[in-house]
């Protein structure tokens, strides 16, 4: 079975699919490592890695060169995060193949105008497009996928832009029936009650897809128990474990005087080296340097 249909697969099963972020492809190593089941190839943590706003600041080309390198380095599916589609259903019909030939296994794209505004900003400028707009760009998504098993999902962020559960509900119902595999919905809520509520109301047939970043008290075993999400996906948590890590190390070593204190407490050059896949490279050698 390939890693779509693995993907395809996972995401219909009763047991929630567990999905890690990534900013490149050391990153998908340590989560695939640590067991995740697949890689989320997020916006926000590209753009944080390039210290830019996750604004469509960046061009569509830097996050599918980084999707090509993680879904190269790793054998996880990589489900990428395409924001809007970058413009309309046009665009999205040229970026898909892009993606599928990419190595992706998936894409969500979310219903918001183009360029975007990122979720979880206090105030941000969540502006909603219409729905059959956004059916279209559904369609289009579903139509340019060459393998039947690459999986389209879609995002409606109408709980993020205040439109209240019964739009999210009616938005998530027409994207379904314009072929979505999923329906990933968005809150930024510090409670789940908002995001427990549009669950239970849910009676759609395809699974959902939940980012609990602004209520993380909400558990796995809760969001299994729920019975209709397929996916959970940890959005941003690499790299702001990596930029945590980073800070404190960059201020001990200017506090402590040097590197003296901190290189017993940071992974070794060697482990650094073996994550770099070196054990393939002396395996070439030996087979190949005559
Ligand atoms: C991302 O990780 O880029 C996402 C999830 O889209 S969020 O930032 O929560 O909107
Ligand atoms: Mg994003």
């Amino acid at each position: 079975m390939n890693r779509n249909a693995r993907f395809r697969q996972k995401l219909q099963d009763p047991a929630l699919m567990h999905a890690m972020s990534a900013h490149n492809p050391l990153a998908a190593k340590l989560a695939a490592e640590a067991g995740f089941d697949a890689i989320w190839g997020s916006g926000f943590e590209l753009s944080a890695s390039y210290a830019v706003p996750d604004a469509n600041i960046l061009s569509p080309s830097q996050h599918l060169d980084m999707m090509r390198a993680i879904a190269a380095t790793v054998e996880a599916p990589v489900i990428a995060d395409i924001d809007t589609g970058f413009g309309n259903a046009i665009n999205v019909s040229y970026m898909v193949p892009q993606y599928e030939a990419a190595g992706v296994s998936a894409v969500v794209m979310e219903d918001k105008t183009f360029p975007k505004d990122t979720s979880l900003r206090a105030a941000g400028r969540q502006e909603l497009v219409r729905v059959v707009e956004f059916q279209g760009k559904i369609e289009a998504a579903c139509g340019a996928r060459r393998d039947a098993d690459f999986c389209v999902i879609a995002r409606t962020e109408a709980l993020i832009a205040g439109a209240g559960e019964q739009e999210a509900l009616a938005r998530a119902r027409e994207y379904e029936a314009a072929g979505a595999d999923a329906i990933l919905i968005h809150s930024r809520q510090s409670t789940p009650d908002e995001i427990l509520s549009f669950v239970s109301a849910w009676q759609g047939r395809v699974p959902l897809v939940l980012v609990p970043t602004a209520y993380p008290q909400l558990r796995e075993s809760d969001i299994q128990a729920l019975g209709k999400v397929g996916l959970v996906i940890y959005g941003n948590h690499a790299i702001r474990a990596a930029a945590g890590a980073m800070r404190d190390v960059f201020a001990r070593i200017r506090r402590e005087g040097g590197i003296h204190e901190v290189d017993a407490v940071l992974p070794t050059v060697k482990e650094i080296i073996e994550l770099q896949g070196d054990a393939q490279m002396r395996e070439l050698e030996r087979r190949y340097l005559k």
